[in-house]
C-alpha cells in the first residue's frame, strides 16, 4: 500500500515500532504534504471570512475524510497493531474559540473547501486557546492550555506586518493551516501572531500581565462574554487582527491585478459578530494611504463589507469607549468620527448613531451602515432582529437584512463521530448522501422493526463506548442502560442550565420519597464558565455537589446519576453527542440566536427537549411535534415581559410547591455539608429575586414535557421513530447548505467543484 510506504518513509521506521504520537505526526506530515498539492488555481473573486474565533478541534481525522485516505490509514494501522482511535488520541486539541460562534467558522471553512469556494479563513494563533477546565473542590479552576508542539498543523510563512498601536508597534507572523475540501480543493485558515510572544508571562493558573501587549496579544483567546476586565487588550487582539487581515487581503487583490478602485470584485469580507468590525475603518485607512479618495474608499467598503450578528444579548453587542479607542487605535479615531458623523447627517435618530452621547462606539452599528449585507442566524433570531433588536435599522434598510440559518459539518459531526451511524446509514440508502445530505431523507422509508432496532443496538453501542471513555478519563462508572439526557455548551443564565439542575433535585426528592423511574436517568452536562462569571460558576458548583450528593446515596444512585463532564471541548462533543438520547436545549426564548449543538444532536439521533428558541424552531417544523419536545413560553411572551418589567421569579416560588422545595434545596444542610455557602446562597437568592432569564417562569412546563418524553422512551420502538424522523430530516442543517446560501446571496462566487454538487435552491 502507498500510504503504508510513505507512513514509514515519514517516521523513518516501521509502523509496528512507531509510538501513537509518532505515528500522529507522520500523518501529519503527509497529510500536509498532500493538502498543498490540492490547492487550486485561485478564482477571480475570494471571500475572505474573517473571525476572532476558529473552534476547529483535532484535525487528523477529519483531513484524512477529507482526502478520502481515512479507509487506508485505518487499515494500514490495523494490520501493523495500532488502533487509528488511539493515534487520534495524540493529538493535542487547539481549543481557539469559545463556543458556537467559533465552531461555526471552523464548519464553515469545511464546507466553503468542500464546495470548491475561492475562500480563506482570517484569525489569530492564539497560543493558549481557552483555558481548560478542572474542578477541585467541587468549583472551577482554569489552567493554561497550550496545543502549539514541535510538529503541529501551523506552516510559518514568509509574511509579515508592522502593526501600529498608540504606545507601540508589534510584527507580525502568519501561520497557516490547510483547510482540506472533502473530496475537493484546499483553501487555508490564515492565522496571525506577534513574533514577540511570550509563553513565560504565564502565571498561576491562567494569569498574566495584561498590560505587556507586546508579550502577551496572541497569547489568550478572550474567554470572557461578561468581563470588563482585559477590555483594551481585546482591542489590541481584533485591531491586529483587522489590520493584518486587511493588509493581507489587498496584497493578494494586488497582485491579481485589482486597481483597488475594484476591490468589490476580487474581495468580500464576511466579519463574525463585531469583533472584526475595526477591518471597516482599518480598509479605509489603508485605501486612502494606498492613494484612494476617502469618498471613494468608503464606498469600496461598502461594497465589500458584510456583517453577520450572532447575539441579541445586550451585554454581548460590543460598544467600545472611544477613550480606548484614542489610546490603542488613535489613527481609527478621526475615521470612525466621519463615518459617525455622516450618518448624524443623514438620519436624526439618535439610535442608530455610531457614537452614542456617552462616548460609546456601537461597532455593530458602523457594521450595518458600512456594510452592505446583515444576516441572523436562525429564521426567528433574524425576526427578532428586525422587527425588534434591530428594528430602527431594518427601516433604514430592509435590503440589507437576510437570514442565514446555520449548519454544521456532517463530515465531522457524522461520518467522523459516528462511525456506526455512518455505515447503516450507507447500508439503507447508499453512500449519495455524503455529497448530496437531502438523500437523508430517504432513511425514513426504514421504519420497519427489524430496521428501528438496529438503530436503537447503535445507540446502545455508542452509549457503551462513551460508558468506557467517561470510565477512563474521569473514573466516571455510568449505567450504559439508562437514559442519555445531556446538555453541553457554555455556562450561561440565558441557557438555563440551573433549570435542568432544578428538575435533577426534583427527581432526587422524588426517589427519596419513594417514586422512583422506570428506567434509570443519567443527566449528563458539560459547560465552562467564564472565569469572571460569577453567577455561572455557582451554578457549575451547584451541580458538581449535586452530582457528589446523588451518585453517593444509595437509595437513589441505581435511579439517577449526575455527571459533569470536565474540560467540555470539541473531541468530547464528539464522544457524547453520538451517545445521547434527550438532547437539552432549553434555553430562554428570544435569547439563543441559533445553537447548533441542537443540530449535531438531532443528526445523530437524539431527540431535542426544547424551548420555541433559534433554530429549535426550524428543527420543530422539520420533524414535526410528534418528534420533539417543546415547552415554555413563546419569545413574544418573553419579549414582553422584558419591555412591561413585569416578571418576578417570587411568584412562581410561591405558587409551586416543587418549585419552592427544588429552588430551597440549594440551601439544604445536605447541599451546604457538600458545597460552599457562600456560593449556594448567593445561586439561591439570584433565582428568588432576580432570575433574569426566568427560570421559574418555564419550570412547570419544563418538568412536565420532561416526564412525558421519560414516558415515551419506555416505548422503545416508537422512540426509534422518533430518532429516525430527526435522522432523516437534518439535512437542512448541513453548513453546505448554509454556505451556498451565502454565497447565492451575499458573496456571488463560482463553485469550482471537482464533482458535481447542488447548486442552492432559489426561494
Ligand atoms: C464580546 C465582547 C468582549 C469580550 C468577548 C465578547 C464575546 C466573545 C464571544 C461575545 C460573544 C462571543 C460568542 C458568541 C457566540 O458563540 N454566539 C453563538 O453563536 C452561535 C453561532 O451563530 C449561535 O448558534 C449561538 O446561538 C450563539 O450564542
Amino acid at each position: 500500500m502507498r500510504l503504508e510506504e510513505e507512513l514509514k518513509r515519514e517516521c523513518g521506521k516501521e509502523i509496528s515500532q512507531c509510538d501513537n504520537h509518532e505515528l500522529y505526526e507522520g500523518l501529519l506530515a503527509l497529510v500536509q504534504q498532500e493538502a498543498a498539492k490540492r490547492e487550486s488555481n485561485e478564482g477571480k473573486k475570494k471571500i475572505y471570512y474573517i473571525s476572532a474565533e476558529f473552534l476547529i478541534g483535532k484535525l487528523l481525522s477529519n483531513n484524512l475524510i477529507n482526502l478520502g485516505w481515512y479507509d487506508e490509514a485505518r487499515d494500514v494501522l490495523k494490520a501493523n497493531g495500532k488502533d487509528i482511535a488511539e493515534v487520534e488520541e495524540a493529538e493535542p486539541e487547539p481549543s481557539l474559540g469559545n463556543g458556537g460562534l467559533g465552531r461555526l467558522a471552523a464548519c464553515f471553512l469545511d464546507s466553503m473547501a468542500g464546495l470548491g469556494l475561492n475562500g480563506a479563513g482570517i484569525g489569530l494563533n492564539y497560543h493558549l486557546g481557552l483555558f481548560k477546565q478542572e474542578f477541585a473542590d467541587q468549583l472551577q479552576k482554569e489552567v493554561a492550555n497550550p496545543w502549539i508542539e514541535k510538529k503541529s498543523w501551523l506552516i510559518r510563512r514568509e509574511v509579515s506586518y508592522p502593526v501600529r498601536f498608540g504606545g507601540l508597534t508589534v510584527h507580525s507572523r502568519l501561520y497557516d493551516i490547510a483547510v482540506t475540501g472533502y473530496r475537493n480543493r484546499t483553501n487555508w485558515l490564515h492565522l496571525f501572531d506577534v513574533e514577540s510572544v511570550d509563553e513565560g508571562i504565564v502565571g498561576d493558573g491562567i494569569s498574566f500581565d495584561k498590560e505587556d501587549i507586546a508579550k502577551n496579544l496572541t497569547l489568550f483567546l478572550y474567554p470572557d462574554d461578561s468581563d470588563e476586565a482585559g477590555r483594551k487588550l481585546r482591542i489590541y487582539q481584533q485591531y491586529f487582527m483587522v489590520s493584518n487581515g486587511a493588509r493581507l487581503i489587498l496584497d493578494e487583490c494586488v497582485k491579481k491585478g485589482c486597481t483597488l478602485h475594484d476591490l468589490p470584485e476580487y474581495a468580500v469580507i464576511q466579519i463574525n459578530d463585531t469583533h472584526p468590525s475595526m477591518v471597516i475603518p482599518e480598509l479605509i485607512r489603508l485605501l486612502v494611504e494606498r492613494g484612494i479618495d476617502f469618498d471613494e474608499a468608503v464606498e469600496i467598503v461598502k461594497k465589500t463589507c458584510a456583517y453577520t450578528n450572532h447575539t441579541i444579548l445586550a451585554e454581548a453587542l460590543e460598544k467600545w469607549p472611544i477613550s480606548y479607542l484614542k489610546e490603542v487605535v488613535p489613527q481609527l479615531v478621526p475615521i470612525i468620527e466621519i463615518l459617525d458623523d455622516r450618518i448624524r447627517r443623514k438620519f436624526s435618530d439618535e439610535s442608530v448613531a455610531i457614537i452614542d452621547k456617552d462616548d460609546l462606539v456601537h461597532m455593530a452599528h458602523m457594521d450595518i451602515h458600512y456594510g452592505f449585507s446583515v444576516n441572523g442566524v436562525a429564521y426567528l433570531h433574524t425576526e427578532i432582529l428586525k422587527n425588534t433588536e434591530l428594528k430602527n435599522f431594518y427601516d433604514l434598510y430592509p435590503d440589507k437584512f437576510n437570514n442565514k440559518t446555520n449548519g454544521i459539518t456532517f463530515r465531522r459531526w457524522l461520518l467522523h463521530c459516528n462511525h456506526p451511524l455512518a455505515d447503516y446509514i450507507t447500508r439503507k440508502i447508499g453512500s449519495g448522501y455524503k455529497q448530496d445530505v437531502e438523500e437523508l431523507e430517504k432513511l425514513g422509508a426504514f421504519d420497519d422493526e427489524a430496521s428501528l432496532k438496529e438503530l436503537l443496538e447503535i445507540k446502545h453501542q455508542n452509549k457503551l463506548a462513551l460508558k468506557h471513555y467517561l470510565m477512563e478519563t474521569q473514573g466516571i462508572q455510568v449505567n450504559e442502560n439508562s437514559i442519555f439526557d445531556i446538555q453541553i455548551k457554555r455556562l450561561h443564565e440565558y441557557k438555563r442550565q440551573q433549570m435542568n439542575a432544578l428538575y435533577v433535585i426534583h427527581k432526587y426528592l422524588e426517589i427519596k420519597k419513594g417514586k422512583v423511574p422506570s428506567t434509570p436517568i443519567t443527566v449528563i452536562f458539560g459547560a465552562k464558565a467564564a472565569p469572571a462569571y460569577v453567577i455561572a460558576k455557582d451554578i457549575i458548583h451547584l451541580i458538581l455537589c449535586l452530582e457528589k450528593l446523588i451518585n453517593n446515596d444509595p437509595q437513589v444512585s441505581p435511579y439517577l446519576h449526575v455527571v459533569m463532564v470536565e474540560n467540555y471541548n470539541v473531541t468530547k462533543a464528539e464522544k457524547l453527542i453520538p451517545a445521547c438520547d434527550i438532547s437539552q436545549q432549553i434555553s430562554l426564548a428570544s435569547k439563543e440566536a441559533s445553537g447548533t449543538g441542537n443540530m449535531k444532536f438531532m443528526l445523530n439521533g437524539a431527540v431535542t427537549l426544547g424551548t420555541m428558541d433559534g433554530a429549535n424552531v426550524e428543527i420543530a417544523e422539520l420533524v414535526g411535534k410528534e418528534n420533539i419536545y417543546i415547552f415554555g413560553e413563546s419569545s413574544e411572551t418573553v419579549i414582553d415581559h422584558y419591555d412591561k418589567a413585569d416578571y418576578v421569579s417570587k411568584d412562581y416560588y410561591e405558587k409551586n410547591e416543587d418549585i419552592k422545595e427544588a429552588v430551597d434545596f440549594i440551601i439544604s444542610q445536605e447541599l451546604l455539608e457538600l458545597g460552599c455557602k457562600e456560593n449556594l446562597k448567593r445561586l439561591h437568592d439570584e433565582l428568588l429575586n432576580k432570575d433574569w432569564f426566568m427560570t421559574l417562569l418555564d419550570y412547570e412546563s419544563y418538568a412536565k414535557a420532561r416526564e412525558q418524553a421519560y414516558k415515551d422512551y419506555e416505548n422503545r420502538m416508537e422512540w426509534a421513530r422518533k430518532m429516525l424522523v430527526n435522522i432523516s430530516k437534518a439535512g437542512f442543517f448541513s453548513s453546505d447548505r448554509t454556505i451556498r446560501e451565502y454565497n447565492r446571496d451575499i458573496w456571488k462566487l463560482d463553485e469550482e467543484k471537482q464533482e458535481p454538487a447542488k447548486k442552492a435552491k432559489t426561494e
